[in-house]
């Protein structure tokens, strides 16, 4: 940990060229404590990376880890949590559907005596402005249906369990791994966060805007969808069942 470091912000990256200069340009307008970004690019075949390497040579708070081998959204996270030195620990995508401007009142709500702030779209306030269309549609209510059949299988009060955006103490995540090859992990890392560590968790309406530029990675056809929604039940179910760890 570095004393002067008060926030580290993981932006996962696959292809987010048209994107990564405009989030790291909002980040610098909306964060007013000292923070660093660390851009984790698996050799995007856009180049993303390059553009990283450039603007990070004029801000020293910006850090690039360009993998090369490894891949996938979960393990990229974990690599940047790795190499993260605040205070503070976050991550969000890098499609410009969590907007920046709410990461103060993430802040706020850590400074106010919570232990980690979720952006969330299922609480009063917040809201999806993606179902333009018939398979943004179907995505967002598997998702809402997700987080009803989440909260109450897992018994916690907690609304979006697919969220992803995310501010929490170092301590909290100290001998923890985010588990699971996509956004499955974050189901898991609220169930611990919860049960195991007893953490105060707030949620922070924000409104999800849809990806202007690049491609999603994720809501690409409906059979994409119902295979991942079954993969997110088969994670509650799991959890359910499992003994909980104490920490
Ligand atoms: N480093 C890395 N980043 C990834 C990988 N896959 C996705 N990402 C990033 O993870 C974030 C989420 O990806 P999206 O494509 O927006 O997927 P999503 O948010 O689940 O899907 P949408 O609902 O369509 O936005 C983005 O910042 C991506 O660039 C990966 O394999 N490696
Ligand atoms: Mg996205």
């Amino acid at each position: 940990m570095n004393n002067n470091i008060e926030l580290s912000i993981i932006l996962p990256t696959y292809n987010e060229k048209d994107n990564i200069l405009d989030v790291l340009t909002e980040l610098e307008k909306h964060i007013k404590v000292s923070y660093e970004a660390i851009v984790v690019d698996d050799d995007s075949p856009d180049k993303t990376w390059e553009l990283v390497a450039h603007y990070a040579e004029t801000h020293p708070n910006v850090k690039l880890l360009h993998r090369t081998r490894d891949r996938g959204l979960t393990s990229a996270i974990n690599a940047g949590l790795k190499l993260a030195q605040g205070r503070l620990l976050m991550w969000m995508d890098v499609d410009l559907s969590m907007p920046p401007h709410r990461i103060p009142a993430l802040l706020k709500a850590i400074e106010d005596g919570a232990d980690v702030a979720v952006g969330s779209r299922y609480v009063l306030g917040g809201g999806d402005a993606r179902a333009v269309n018939i398979l943004l549609t179907t995505q967002l209510l598997l998702s809402k249906v997700l987080s009803i059949l989440g909260g109450w299988m897992l018994g916690c009060k907690f609304r979006d369990w697919s969220s992803g955006f995310i501010v929490l103490k170092r301590e909290f995540l100290a001998e923890y791994d985010l588990k699971g090859d996509y956004g499955e992990y974050f189901i898991s890392l609220i169930y611990y966060l919860f049960k195991t560590k007893k953490a105060n968790i707030i949620e922070i309406p924000y409104v999800l805007t849809p990806r202007i530029h690049g491609e999603s990675k994720t809501a690409t056809n409906f059979l994409g969808f119902f295979k991942r929604g079954h993969k997110y039940l088969r994670v509650i179910w799991q959890l359910k069942h499992a003994p909980v760890v104490k920490a």
